[in-house]
């Protein structure tokens, strides 16, 4: 068998099932919508990143599938030899193509949408609305700027930019609302910070996305350390917010 004319029908061969494998994969991606609904401004730019991400991924992964499935059935041992096959020698040229074009992939998403996206998401320090909470094992209790002292349900005004200030009284939690993406930890003795502007109304009770949910294991309750988040019209979320410090008030009492 003439071993040149065998190495070109093999890159023929497994250059086809890459190709396959990508428009399959691209087509399926493209078809389907995993991700939830986008609830907030910073929603938009970390999908972009996770679809980036993807449409870049599913080549460089079906490239080490391809050539996995194509080994397995083209190199297998046709007899029962037990010895070892032929050695494989280094070649040069895949080794420097392999290291330049994963360099300069890994190189080009670090800067896009890494850096990029982050300075997006934190280009205005400034907030309309900052909003303190607290993590404990296992409940979230969130401080409006009046005051009140919220445990059961966070409600948020829509087209507000928020700030949350987040910590944590004892373990390590992690603020996550998935219908808003963003995600920060909550670490005992710091403030992190993230911030989210809701552009959609919404509630928990139709959408369970709409969650603060704890992203960090933190214990036995941790999988329902779940506060619902409500969103809704800024006028609707002043009458809230007065109306939670008079309700809170002999509560507080009782509480000593
Ligand atoms: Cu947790």
């Amino acid at each position: 068998m003439n071993e040149r004319g065998g190495y070109k029908q093999d890159a023929i061969r497994v250059g086809l099932l890459w190709l396959g494998l990508v428009v399959v994969l691209e087509a399926v991606w493209f078809a389907t919508e995993i991700l939830p609904r986008q609830y907030a401004e910073e929603a938009k730019i970390i999908d972009d990143a996770f679809n980036l991400l993807t449409i870049l991924g599913i080549p460089v992964f079906s490239f080490v599938v391809a050539m996995l499935i194509y080994s397995a059935f083209r190199f297998r041992s046709r007899n029962d030899a037990s010895e070892d096959g032929p050695p494989i020698k280094t070649s040069k040229p895949v080794v420097v193509t392999w290291l330049v074009v994963t360099s300069a992939l890994a190189l080009a998403i670090l800067i896009n949408p890494g850096l990029v996206g982050l300075a997006e998401l934190r280009a205005n320090p400034e907030a309309d609305l900052v909003l303190e909470v607290e993590g404990q094992r296992w409940q979230w209790v969130v401080t409006y700027p009046n005051g009140a002292e919220v445990r059961d349900e966070l409600v948020l005004p829509v087209d507000t930019r928020i700030r949350f200030d987040v910590t944590s009284v004892d373990v390590l939690h992690s603020f996550w609302v998935p219908g808003f993406r963003t995600k920060i930890d909550a670490v005992p003795g710091l403030v992190t910070s993230v911030y989210v502007t809701p552009t959609e109304l919404g509630t928990f009770t139709d959408d369970v996305n709409l969650r603060l949910q704890c992203a960090e294991l933190c214990g036995i309750g941790h999988a329902r350390m779940v506060m619902p988040v409500r969103v809704v019209e800024k006028a609707e979320f002043e009458s809230w917010m007065a109306e939670q410090l008079t309700a809170e008030a002999p509560a507080a009492e009782g509480r000593g």
